[in-house]
This record gives structure tokens, C-alpha cells and sequence, in this order.
């Protein structure tokens, strides 16, 4: 590669994509390819953190490889491949977790939370998560990470991890850097808009997938918890509108202001359809792209093949590297 800087993110097939996982994170991806080298995955070895059902995870990884697609990531730009493909992430892995503290993990919220909503299921996975995440990113020697803001600790947790490794071992790793953006970075649950929207919440109208159509995309909007007063304006407390009003923001591409005054004078009920019907339409694109690069099954293979192999060489040169310096004896 040349010396354009890198780019890697990921995404766990544990649903389809809902409108968080979009605006926090994949859209943003696609455009980051002309500048970047971008390397991209779906994360299916994170995602049997919580228990999955086999036949059902292997049809939501290609739906998930295939939606990445359709939202823009092209697999002639960028390297774009499923992670248990790539033997060097679990390699890696290992390494990593002898450089992981317990107590580091042990803070994690993600895995209070995860824990606490699967009590019976509190596995060795689940707490070495971020160890993991840490070595698809470190595999690489990422310098971006684009990703929600939800995923901030695990990254700062992977820069930790990176500079253990440093100290001991002589400077080898890039600190790899969040890449956040400033509105949509977290979008809330339609019905508890204190939670972040997640792709595993019970109910179904707390999220927007961004495979729904458009009624349904309009009917959950329209049933959005928000609060008893009537002005469309962004308000700390508001977190209801708020919620709305960054959605709506990202799809248009207009500021708060703007918003204020297009519903100035009218009520909830009006916002909530036009927010639906923006949403909706932005998303329309995407859907249409879907069904044609799903139905296409020998060219998926053909792609998640390819993007493979080619992070399997990137990533081997860096892993064996990584073998020689923590003192494993040369194949
Ligand atoms: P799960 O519910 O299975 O934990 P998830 O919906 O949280 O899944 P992930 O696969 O963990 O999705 O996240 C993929 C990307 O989407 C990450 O970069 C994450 O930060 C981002 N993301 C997830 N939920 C949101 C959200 N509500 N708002 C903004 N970004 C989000
Ligand atoms: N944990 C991430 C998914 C993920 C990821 C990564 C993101 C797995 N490996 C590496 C960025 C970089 C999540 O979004 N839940």
C-alpha cells in the first residue's frame, strides 16, 4: 500500500444494521475511501459473544457484507472481509490478552451492561472482547477508527493495550485514534430515548432498521416517545426531540436552527412524519442496492474472498512481527 494513512472499522452481524449503526457509523464510511486505505469487517467472531443461532448468524454476516455494500464500501477500493476469515485477528488475539489487565476489562461498561442482560451467559468472550477488538485494529496498525461513541472506551482501551505492548516489547504499535463524528454519533431508542438504539432491543419499535420500508419506518417514528410540551427546538431534557431533531439533521444536512424555525408554529405529530418521510427517502437508495447485491450470491463469495486474502497478507506480515518480538521461536 502507499503512505495514505488507514482506516479500520467493524460491525457485528447480530441483526440487521438499525439507523444508529448507519449514522454513527457506516455512512460515514464510504466517503472516507478516496482519501484513505480502508480496511473493513464483519465482526461474526465478536458476535458469538451472546449466544447466536448458527444458520441464522451465517445469513445475517452476508447480509451484513452485503449491506456494507450497498451503503458505498467498495470492495475494489477498500479491503472489505469477514473476520473469522482472517486467522491473524484470533492470533493476535492471544497476545493481546496477556497485555490486557482484568481490572481494565472489569471497567468496561459494555460488558456490565451485556452481562447483566444475559446473566446466565457471562463468558470468557464476552469479558475479552476488547482485547479482541484491539487486535483487528492493531493487526492492521490502524491510524483511524470511525466508529460510534459507544465504542470509545474499547478504543482507548485498545490505545492502552497498544502502549503496553510498546513499553515492553520496543515501539511497534500505531496508537490508532477514534474518529467520531459531531451529531448522530449516538442515536437514542425510539422508546426509551435515554438508551442508545441497539440492533438487540426487544422492542421493535425502539429501532429503525434500515431495511424497513417505508410505512414502517414512518409508523415507528410517529410512535417515538417524547414529552409533554409541544416546541420543536433542542433543549437539554428534550431528550425525545433532540433525538429527532440530530436524526433529522443527518439525513437533510440541516442545523438545529434551521429545524427550529421549518416547525415553528406546528406540533410534534407534523415533525414526526417529516422526520419518517426523510428518513425513509434517504434510505430508499440503500434497500434498492441491497436486493440487487444479495440476490447475487457467486459475486458476494467472489468478494469476501478476495477481501480475505488480502487481509490475511496485510495483517500476517504485521502478526509475525508482533510472534519474533514477544519472543516465539521463528517458523
Ligand atoms: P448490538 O446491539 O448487537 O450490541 P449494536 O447495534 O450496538 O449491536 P455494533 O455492531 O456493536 O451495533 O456497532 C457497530 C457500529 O455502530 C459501531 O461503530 C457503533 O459505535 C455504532 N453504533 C451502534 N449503535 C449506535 C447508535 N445507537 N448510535 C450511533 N452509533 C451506533
Ligand atoms: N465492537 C465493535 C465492532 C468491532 C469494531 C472492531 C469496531 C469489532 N472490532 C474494530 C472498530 C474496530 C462494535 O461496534 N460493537
Amino acid at each position: 500500500m502507499d503512505d495514505k494513512k488507514l482506516i479500520f472499522s467493524a460491525i457485528q452481524p447480530t441483526g440487521t444494521f438499525t439507523l444508529g449503526n448507519y449514522i454513527g457509523a457506516v455512512r460515514n464510511w464510504a466517503p472516507l475511501q478516496d482519501q484513505y486505505n480502508c480496511i473493513y469487517c464483519v465482526a461474526d467472531m465478536h458476535a458469538i459473544t451472546v449466544k447466536q443461532e448458527p444458520a441464522k448468524l451465517r445469513q445475517n454476516t452476508m447480509a451484513a457484507y452485503a449491506l456494507l455494500m450497498a451503503c458505498g464500501l467498495d470492495p475494489e477500493k477498500s479491503i472489505l472481509f469477514i473476520q473469522s476469515h482472517v486467522p491473524t485477528h484470533a492470533l493476535l488475539n492471544w497476545v493481546l490478552c496477556c497485555n490486557t489487565q482484568f481490572g481494565e476489562l472489569s471497567r468496561m461498561t459494555q460488558f456490565k451492561d451485556k452481562s447483566q442482560k444475559h446473566p446466565d451467559d457471562v463468558n470468557a468472550g464476552l469479558f475479552t472482547y476488547p482485547s479482541l477488538m484491539a487486535a483487528d485494529i492493531l493487526a492492521y496498525n490502524a491510524d483511524f477508527v470511525p466508529v460510534g461513541v459507544d465504542q470509545k472506551q474499547h478504543l482507548e482501551l485498545a490505545r492502552n493495550i497498544a502502549q503496553r505492548f510498546n513499553q515492553r516489547y520496543g515501539d511497534f504499535f500505531t496508537q490508532p485514534e477514534p474518529y467520531i463524528i459531531d451529531v448522530g454519533a449516538k442515536v437514542m431508542s425510539l422508546q426509551d430515548p435515554t438508551k442508545k438504539m441497539s440492533k438487540s432491543d426487544e422492542n421493535p419499535n425502539a429501532c429503525i432498521l434500515i431495511l424497513d420500508d417505508k410505512d414502517t419506518i414512518i409508523r415507528k417514528f410517529k410512535r417515538a416517545v417524547t414529552d409533554s410540551e409541544a416546541e420543536v427546538c433542542y433543549r437539554e431534557g428534550k431528550d425525545g426531540i433532540n433525538n429527532l431533531m440530530a436524526i433529522y439533521s443527518c439525513v437533510t444536512g440541516k442545523d438545529f436552527a434551521a429545524i427550529e424555525s421549518e416547525f415553528a408554529g406546528k406540533g410534534y405529530g407534523d415533525f414526526k412524519l417529516a422526520v419518517g418521510e426523510a428518513v425513509a427517502d434517504h434510505l430508499e437508495p440503500v434497500r434498492t442496492e441491497f436486493d440487487r447485491i444479495i440476490a447475487d450470491k457467486a459475486y458476494l463469495k467472489q468478494c469476501y474472498t478476495d477481501g480475505a486474502a488480502k487481509a490475511f497478507k496485510y495483517s500476517q506480515r504485521i502478526v509475525s512481527k508482533v510472534y519474533h518480538k514477544v519472543g516465539f521461536v521463528d517458523r
